[in-house]
Parts: C-alpha cells; structure tokens; sequence
C-alpha cells in the first residue's frame, strides 16, 4: 500500500509507516488491525488531552499485566470474552444452526490432559474438609439419543476458590477430570462444592476493576468442555444456583439456561449407593451436543493453554 505524502496529516503519515502499510512485506490482516486499533488509541489521546503521566501509567500496566500473567484475566473481566460467544452465538442466530446447551467462556485457568476416566471419577483428593458433590448428568444429541463416547472434560476451584496448578498448595490434577462417557451417556463425579472466585486483590486485574468501581468476583461454577466424534465442540459452565454473584460475575459468564439447582441428599441409601455415607450435595446436569458441520467444528478453539 502507498500514501500520498502531499495529503495525508503528519499523523496519518506516522500511523501508515508505523503500521507497515508502506511495507512490502508482513502481513495484510494484521497491517490493518493494528493501523486500526493504533488510530483509535491516538483519537482517545487527543479526545481525552492524555497527560505524559496518564500516558506511560498505562504502558507500565500493560508491563504489570505481562509480569503477573493476567491478560486474559483482564479480557474475562472486561467482557471482551463473553463478546466472543455473543459474536459466536450471533452467527449461529444468523445461519439458522440449531444449538444445543448454551456455550459460556472458557476463562484462564484450564489445564490440558486431566486424568481420563469411564464413566465416573472422584476430581478431589481428600485433603480439603469440605462438603461433598455428586454431580452428574446425561450428554444427548438434539433427538434426546445418548451419546456414548463422549469425553466430559470437568475443572473446577476449591472451598477458597483456587484452581490447581495456578494455585500450587493444591495437589496436580486436583478438581480436574475428564470422563467419557458409556453406551447411556452418562457421567459421574465425586467432588467437592466450590466456591467462587475473587480476582488476585494484589494484581492488576483488581486494580482496574477498583478504579472503575467494580469487583472481581465469580459466583461458584464449574467448567466443562464436552466433545463427542461427529459433534461440534461445547466450552461451557455452569452456576450453582444461590450464590450472591449468581448474576453479579465480573466475568459476564451466567445464563438463565446453565443454572443448576444444588440439592441436599440426605436418603442413606443414594449415600451408600454412591459408597459416600454421609449427606451430600447433589448437581444434576445433562449436555445436548449438536452435529458438527465439519471437522474443525469438533474441536476446541486454539488458544494457548497449561499443558501439565
Ligand atoms: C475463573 O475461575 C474463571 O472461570 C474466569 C472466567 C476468570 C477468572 C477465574
Ligand atoms: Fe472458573
């Protein structure tokens, strides 16, 4: 691309030469995106007279950002994520593709290769006096036909609403599972009812959200990514319904449609059944997975993510 020196602003000048736009080489997509988001950045200097300090206060943020991993903390709180499904849920709108249960965002904190396990695991181990969790549920296609086969990949946070790995007092794998599922469909697990998520109070994530008069909490909820061969892959969660931040999460995550009623099992012989013996909490929640238009369809989004 070329620029007419004699009526472009010195600004312009400086954008279209910063951006590569009067390069040959690199890439055309990102020549433009960045040529946007650089032009957008200095309108809001200019509309907004940003000070030298208000200036470099910034750049250092991004370096905080960078320092203590954060960024993607920082896009979950700033519904840029939750954005995404709305694109994504748009577009399926749009083609007139049937959906199944609701996609919700993924979030930062998955770890790759959970133990895998037929039909049913324990994701705790033990360590933590907590009350118990028996979730489990049926994945179906659109008829209501059970899919066998299907692997359940489950991540959720203990009582203080810590993740392992990114919470290294917790044991490798802990509360993360993957279960396939049998010819019924079904999934299992005995866990332990989490708690909700605060954002790191130190980090800078919080300290934006704090200076724009916001928190950096999640009501208690529980990951999954449910695939099967021949149907399109699903990044859900769901929310245990009672929490404070049910509808109040700094991540913008809830829907009406992923709201799971914790019930109190009291009955000794479910208890026994389920080798528990003492009452529990029971979740229920079955997955409707829909048909993959092709294979890219099947799996996951990239993004980089922790591969324990
Ligand atoms: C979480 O547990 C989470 O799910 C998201 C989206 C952001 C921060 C912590
Ligand atoms: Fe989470």
């Amino acid at each position: 691309m070329t620029v007419n020196p004699v009526k472009t602003s010195e600004l312009e000048k400086l954008l279209a030469i910063s951006c590569g736009l009067v390069s040959q080489q690199g890439n055309e997509r990102l020549k433009v995106i960045l040529h946007q988001v650089l032009g957008d950045i200095c309108q809001t200097i200019k509309k907004y007279d940003i000070t030298d300090e208000e200036f470099w206060l910034a750049v250092n943020y991004l370096n905080e950002l960078g320092e203590r991993k954060e960024a993607a903390l920082l896009a979950a709180g700033l519904g840029l994520e939750h954005y995404l499904d709305i694109r994504a849920d748009e577009k399926e709108a749009a083609a007139g593709i049937e959906v199944g249960t609701p996609r919700t965002i993924e979030g930062p904190l998955y770890v790759a290769n959970a133990p895998l396990s037929q039909n049913y695991a324990r994701m705790d181990d033990g360590t933590e006096q907590a009350e118990i969790m028996w979730l489990q549920g049926k994945v179906t296609d659109s008829n209501g036909k059970p899919v066998a086969g299907a692997v359940v990949d489950i991540w959720h946070a203990n009582t203080l609403g810590g993740y392992s790995f990114f919470d290294q007092s917790q044991s490798q794998y802990n509360l993360r599972r993957r279960i396939q599922t049998g010819a019924d469909g079904s999934y299992a697990v005995r866990s332990i009812v989490p708690c909700g998520y605060g954002c790191p109070p130190d980090g800078p994530t919080q300290k934006l959200l704090t200076a724009v008069g916001r928190h950096g909490n999640r009501p208690a909820h529980i990951h999954f990514f449910v695939s099967a061969p021949g149907y399109k892959h699903l990044t859900t969660q769901i929310n245990l319904n009672g929490d404070a931040y049910l509808w109040d999460d700094f991540a913008f995550a809830t829907r009406e449609e992923l709201i799971a009623d914790p019930l109190k099992i009291t009955d000794t012989h479910i208890a026994e059944q389920r080798k528990i013996n003492q009452p529990h909490t029971e979740v229920n929640f079955d997955f409707t997975l829909v048909a993959a238009s092709d294979n890219s369809d099947e799996a996951k989004i990239k993004r980089m993510r922790v591969m324990e």
